[in-house]
C-alpha cells in the first residue's frame, strides 16, 4: 500500500468518525411523520440529592403550514409535568408560573426552551435522575398530538447555566400545595 493510499484511508476514517459523531448528535431529533413538529436538543437536568424535581429543555421546530400549541406534557416517571415560564419580578426575584394557555409555535418558527426561560417542570419523580439516564416524556400538541421522546439527563449545551429552574433561588411555592 503506497503512502498516498494509506493517507487517503486515514482521512476517510477520520471523516467517518466525524460523521459518526455528528450523526450521534443529530440522532436526538424526534419528528412525527406529517405533524410538522420536530423536537431536538432535548435534555433534562439530573436531580440533586433527595430532590425529586427538575427541569427539561428542548427545541421545538414547526415546519408545518399552521401554528401549533404545546398544551402540556407528562411522564410515566413523574407525578406532574408542567410547562413553565420564568419571570424576573420588580424586586429581582425569579418566579415561575405555568403557561395556562400552552406554548404557541408559529408556522415556520422554532421555539427554544432553555434555563431561565420557558422550561418543562418535572415534579414528583419516582426516583433520582442521574446523569446519563433518560426520562421518557410525552409532549401533547394541539394539532400534532402526542409526541413521545426520551430525554437524556446531562448538563445541556455548552454555556447552559449550572443551576436554574429547579434551584432554590426560584420560587417553587406553587409546587408545594399537593
Ligand atoms: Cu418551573
Amino acid at each position: 500500500m503506497g503512502r498516498a493510499t494509506r493517507h487517503r484511508i486515514e482521512i476517510g476514517l477520520a471523516l467517518a468518525l466525524t460523521l459518526a459523531a455528528f450523526l450521534f448528535v443529530a440522532l436526538a431529533v424526534w419528528a412525527e411523520q406529517g405533524t410538522g413538529i420536530a423536537i431536538s436538543q432535548a435534555w433534562v437536568r439530573p436531580t440533586i440529592g433527595e430532590g425529586r424535581i427538575t427541569a427539561a429543555y428542548l427545541k421545538i421546530q414547526n415546519v408545518g403550514d399552521d401554528a401549533d400549541v404545546l398544551r402540556g406534557a407528562r411522564s410515566p416517571n413523574a407525578a406532574q409535568v408542567e410547562i413553565h415560564e420564568t419571570e424576573m419580578t420588580d424586586t429581582g426575584v425569579m418566579k415561575m408560573r405555568p403557561l395556562r394557555d400552552g406554548l404557541t409555535i408559529p408556522a415556520g418558527d422554532t421555539v427554544t426552551l432553555k434555563p431561565g426561560g420557558i422550561h418543562i417542570m418535572v415534579m414528583g419523580l419516582d426516583a433520582a435522575l442521574a446523569k446519563g439516564a433518560t426520562l421518557p416524556l410525552t409532549l401533547e400538541f394541539e394539532k400534532a398530538g402526542p409526541i413521545e421522546i426520551d430525554v437524556p439527563a446531562g448538563s445541556g449545551p455548552a454555556g447552559a447555566p449550572d443551576k436554574m429552574d429547579a434551584d432554590d433561588g426560584a420560587d417553587h411555592s406553587h409546587h408545594d400545595h399537593h
